[in-house]
């Protein structure tokens, strides 16, 4: 059995050393690109027969007596972007392999190399291009591309994507989370051309702690020789020329009088890289953000951040959230309610997000999907966890937008967990240095009745500390929340990153009756009487815009599938609590606790 296991492997072309993306082309977007958007062809595969059969080379029976059981052509379609739940009321609870087919026709530009570009794939994609195999990904909400420059015809050509979300104890998240393990090519699709030496990616940003000096790196890909690259802000007067070294890269420091990016003035600048026949275009803020003590300054100012936790669920139509439609209602959403600051968890979300929170003046938590236990002693499973981390920020690290990265959610506290986390913080650092380092944590001691201590050990690896508690909905009641006080066992900026209440939208009763709007409200109201006497508060966020599924909320007529902590419904409508947090944030806003 071993052998023919070993066998279908090798057939398909992923032995155990299947190529591994390599860099990420930043901005794709602004490339030259043909959409493979649209729909494709499906195969539901729950055994994953489709190895074995080699649904991969999509063929057609070549006369009367092959045997060929599957035909994409007959089979029932999907459209791309979009997870295939919210699809095919079959697929809802659908946990295992699709098999997605999609035929194009090809001109080569012979001096180009091209790439297959996917925004995102939940969980593991196995992509072939003509039949063969073309390279492998884990992990669901990051970006990643394969050249094919040797690969693609000239003419007609087909594309086969086996995905597969079955969820595994050894990946990032694990087994258990509470949300919709949304499946398919959740993202765009497309073909990338750049020439034959381009500039895979670029880091141009202020150096840390400085408002007057650019410090970054660029990187090019098909380098032979060291070339010449300029970096441009024409509106800046600023021209800078480095020379890459023999693996194609170079940094680079200047100084550089620049309008800062604000929240009140989200100023982009046009930055151009050119040089080595290559040239790509941005739209770039510059910006800081530090801590000092319990305090955390954006362009050395303090800043409280009044923020929002949200999902990425697609309003309205539910599923997963991927378009500039989708983006721009949930971040006006969040505007309206008044806040200048957005948690976006617990995994990363599409990258026209992250833009369009630049352009808005949004300040953004960016997350991975480290989400309660997962197998922290595991050398794999830390590998996914970097992986994730390291194409998160190879995508954004251009955005002044992002200001955290988050490295987990309410995970135990445990040995193995600290030494994991601790090598994560040290990644991700490593790979960015100038935002801060942050996770929700959720376990305080209780050293009396009304006294929560948090004093979790990764708090002293992290640069801003975040709480996630549910005094009057998991733990105690709305009462208990007047006389309790927190304290933090680090000189450290704390941000509340969750509490919340769950009602459907239009339930009403007593303020002390579970489920209804009124309950809500009024935990809202406590909860923050309680934050405000914190001393070491820096922002919030509670639990959460928009109601969004769930598999562990079954309680039907009240969730049906859905976790109803939103402040809005999935279908748009505002509970009392949403009014009630505005008000506080509209009170906030006019005069700044710091
Ligand atoms: C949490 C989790 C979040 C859940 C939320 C809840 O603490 O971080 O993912 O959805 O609580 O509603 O229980």
């Amino acid at each position: 059995m071993k052998r023919l296991i070993m066998l279908f492997f090798v057939t398909a072309g992923f032995a155990a050393a299947a190529p591994s993306p390599p860099g990420l082309i930043a901005n794709v977007h602004a490339r030259t690109t043909v959409s493979l958007n649209g729909t494709w062809h499906v195969i539901i595969d729950p055994y994953e027969t489709g190895l074995q059969y080699r649904y991969y080379e999509n063929r057609k029976p070549k006369d009367k007596q092959e045997l060929v059981e599957y035909d994409f052509d007959a089979s029932g379609t999907l459209n791309v972007p979009g997870d295939w739940n919210s699809q095919r009321e079959s697929l809802l609870f659908y946990e295992g392999s699709v098999w997605y087919e999609r035929s194009f026709s090809y001109h080569r530009d012979e001096l180009a190399r091209t790439f297959l570009y996917f925004g995102a794939a939940n969980y593991q994609a196995r992509v072939y291009l003509n039949g063969k195999a073309i390279g492998e990904h884990q992990g669901g909400f990051t970006p990643f591309n394969f050249e094919i420059t040797n690969d693609v015809r000239d003419g007609d050509n087909f594309v086969v994507v086996e995905v597969n979300n079955a969820r595994r104890g050894d990946s990032v998240p694990a087994l258990n989370t509470d949300w919709w393990n949304y499946g398919g090519l959740t993202r765009d699709v497309a073909i990338v051309e750049v020439p034959a030496t381009f500039i895979q990616d670029y880091f141009v940003q202020l150096a840390k702690g400085s408002q007057s000096e650019i410090a970054g790196w660029v990187k090019l890909n098909g380098a032979t020789q060291p070339e010449q690259v300029t970096i441009e802000i024409p509106e800046a007067n600023l021209a800078q020329r480095v020379t890459t070294d023999r693996d194609g890269y170079a940094e680079f420091k200047f100084a550089a009088k620049l309008q800062l990016w604000s929240l009140d003035n989200p100023k982009l600048y046009r930055v151009t890289l050119s040089g080595a026949g290559d040239r790509v275009e941005e739209q770039i803020g510059f910006r800081t953000i530090e801590t000092r003590g319990t305090k955390i300054l954006l362009n050395g100012k303090p800043i409280f951040l009044r923020g929002i936790s949200m999902h990425e669920e697609a309003p309205f139509r539910g599923g997963r959230a991927f378009s500039p439609e989708d983006d721009a209602i949930l971040l006006g959403w969040a505007r309206e309610l008044g806040c200048n600051f957005v948690r976006l968890a617990h995994y990363p979300y599409n990258e026209a997000m992250i833009r369009l929170a630049d352009r808005m003046g949004i300040l953004v938590w960016e997350e991975i999907p480290v989400y309660w236990d997962i197998d922290w002693k595991n050398a794999a499973t830390l590998q996914f966890a970097e992986e994730q981390m390291g194409d998160l920020i190879a995508r954004d690290h251009n955005r002044a937008a992002a200001i955290f990265w988050s490295i987990g959610n309410e995970t135990p506290i445990a040995p193995a967990r600290v030494e994991f986390m601790k090598q994560l913080v040290g990644y991700t650092r490593g790979l960015d240095s100038t935002r801060l380092v942050t996770a929700a944590l959720n376990r305080p001691e209780s050293p009396d009745a009304n006294t929560r201590l948090l004093n979790d050990p990764l708090g002293e690896f992290l640069d801003v500390l975040g709480l996630n508690e549910y005094v009057g909905w998991y733990d105690g009641t709305i009462p208990s929340l007047d006389a309790l006080q927190w304290k933090t066992a680090y000189e450290k900026p704390l941000i509340v990153s969750e509490f919340g209440a769950e009602t459907p939208f239009g339930a009403h009763g007593s303020a002390d009756a579970r489920w209804t709007e009124e309950y809500q409200s009024s935990l809202y109201e406590h909860q923050i009487a309680m934050l405000r006497k914190i001393p070491s508060l820096a922002g919030m966020s509670p639990w959460v815009l928009m109601d969004f599924r769930s598999p562990r909320r079954p309680l039907p007529g009240v969730q049906d599938f859905y976790n109803r902590k939103g402040l809005i419904s999935d279908r748009g409508q505002r509970k009392q609590a949403f009014y009630t947090l505005q008000k506080f944030y509209r009170e906030l806003a006019a005069a700044p606790p710091n």
